[in-house]
């Protein structure tokens, strides 16, 4: 049996626009992403948009009773900065109501709240201004965050700022699947920085309004494993984690940018816009814990025809297609549970063994119905994928890795971007045709005993 330390959290993640509904009602702005529905629906796989989605915020308590019927103690889930403060400025008491009711539903059920406060959710009013380019975006988001911690504090101890930042960055600036959906590397940069200070800033709010609380930040983690040992292979990796890594990581834990990332963006004209109080801003305001989402590895190869300043991330390390690589063959993402161990020794070694947790991991599958044999989703595969996974983890924790919690995606099947509903990754399904009803899955009572016995 592999046993867990005590108060080990078994969780799920979700988000406020995947999951709530309702995106354009009950006093909520549009975001991003109702804007980009509402004038290229084209874009969004089934013409499935933000609008609906998975219904959560009429079916929240229902909801809460279902996360403790599989054994859940927590999870993750954020609030959408449009509903809370449509306009930027001013709070929308009908959005307090429900987050806080939906909180204390979570706690009366054995449910510990985690709250995130971006998703991908960028306010359009804020857009329109230009987002993340501009310094501005700062203090609004400061002000949010401000906000939701003196508005929710009493009932939620652990905070995140952002959920992934490095997906609206690259999406939104290089890879054209979020909104503004551009392809300029240096603005690319700009909206990373200005996000780091952004969460940097929230940091600062918490510490004064919740001394008491936690804070930290989520982070996609994709580990680079390079093709071969030669030096340009291996330079090829320690480029992938400098931008995919330590971009992050670094600055929220140690409270500084690596010297060494500072030098690569000023080879490739890259340096971004900076003031001068950032650097004892980043010094003074780091995180108390990190969540690492972990899917699949970066296989990196020294890129063939380096381009010289840098267009794109593969100018700087190459895509390398390993041929020995195990698939999930209903989403195409490689699967290496090994490498959940190897970021866990990765915090333990070089971020001060800080307390961290597994805040997203889940195997996604496209035309799960083909699975349902009499009423239930038999996902036999997902449990292999947790199972392969946690044992990796659990081999961490024994060696010392400071690890919390295991939060999968995710808790019912949920909206993802412009994949809309294809992909399915729930303990719960969700029925499209019928006003989003909920059906366990054969995962979830799996989910269950192992929430029972601590461990497998
Ligand atoms: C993560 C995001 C989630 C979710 C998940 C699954 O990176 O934090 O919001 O979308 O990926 O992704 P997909 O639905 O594209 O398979």
């Amino acid at each position: 049996m592999k046993k867990f330390p005590n108060n080990f959290l078994w969780g799920a993640a979700i988000s406020a626009p995947q999951s709530e509904g309702h995106s354009l009602t009950n006093g909520k702005s549009a975001s991003t992403w109702d804007y980009w529905y509402q004038t290229n629906p084209e874009k969004f796989n089934d013409n499935q948009g933000p609008t609906d989605t998975s219904n959560m915020y009429e079916q929240y308590k229902e909801d809460c009773q279902r996360m403790q019927e599989i054994g859940l103690n927590s999870l993750r889930t954020s609030i959408a900065w449009t509903r809370l403060l449509p306009d930027g400025q001013t709070v929308n008491d009908e959005a307090v109501a429900f987050y806080r009711d939906y909180f204390q539903e979570m706690i009366n059920h054995g449910v510990e709240p985690i709250v995130n406060l971006f998703h991908f959710d960028m306010p359009m009013w804020l857009m329109e201004k230009g987002g993340w380019e501009i310094r501005e975006s700062v203090d609004a988001f400061a002000f949010y965050a401000k906000t939701a911690f003196e508005l929710f504090g009493d009932l939620v101890e652990k905070w995140t700022t952002f959920n992934e930042p490095l997906v609206h960055i690259e999406c939104g600036y290089l890879f054209e699947f979020h909104y503004p959906a551009i392809v300029d590397f240096k603005k690319a940069v700009q909206v990373g920085y200005h996000t780091l200070i952004a969460h940097t800033c929230a940091v600062k709010a918490f510490r004064e309004v919740l001394p008491k609380g936690q804070i930290g930040l989520i982070l996609n983690i994709s580990p680079a494993y390079a093709r071969s040992e030669s030096l340009e292979d291996k330079k090829a990796k320690e480029v992938s984690d400098l931008l995919n890594t330590r971009s992050f990581l670094d600055p929220a834990v140690h409270g500084e940018v690596p010297a060494a990332l500072i030098t690569l963006l000023k080879e490739h004209n890259l340096t971004p816009m900076t003031q001068t109080e950032d650097k004892q801003l980043l010094r003074e305001n780091t995180v108390d814990f990190i969540g690492l989402n972990y899917y699949q590895p970066r296989r990196v190869q020294a890129p063939e025809n380096p381009a010289f300043p840098a267009k794109m991330p593969s100018d700087l390390y190459g895509h390398y297609d390993w041929p020995e690589k195990k698939i999930n063959p209903y989403r195409g993402w490689e699967i290496y549970p090994e490498a959940l161990y190897d970021v866990a020794i990765m915090m333990k070694n070089e971020y001060n063994n800080l307390p961290w947790y597994v805040s997203e991991n889940g195997m996604g599958v496209a035309e799960e119905e083909r699975f349902m044999e009499n009423g239930m989703i038999q996902d036999d595969y997902r449990i292999e994928f947790m199972q392969d996974h946690l044992a990796y983890l659990h081999k961490s924790i024994v060696e010392g890795s400071n690890c919390f919690g295991y939060h999968t995606w995710t808790f019912v099947d949920c909206w993802s971007w412009l994949n809309g509903y294809r992909n399915r990754y729930g303990f719960y399904r969700v029925d499209l045709d019928n006003n989003f009803a909920r059906s366990l899955k054969k995962s979830g009572l799996w989910y269950k005993e192992l929430a029972e016995n601590n461990g497998f």
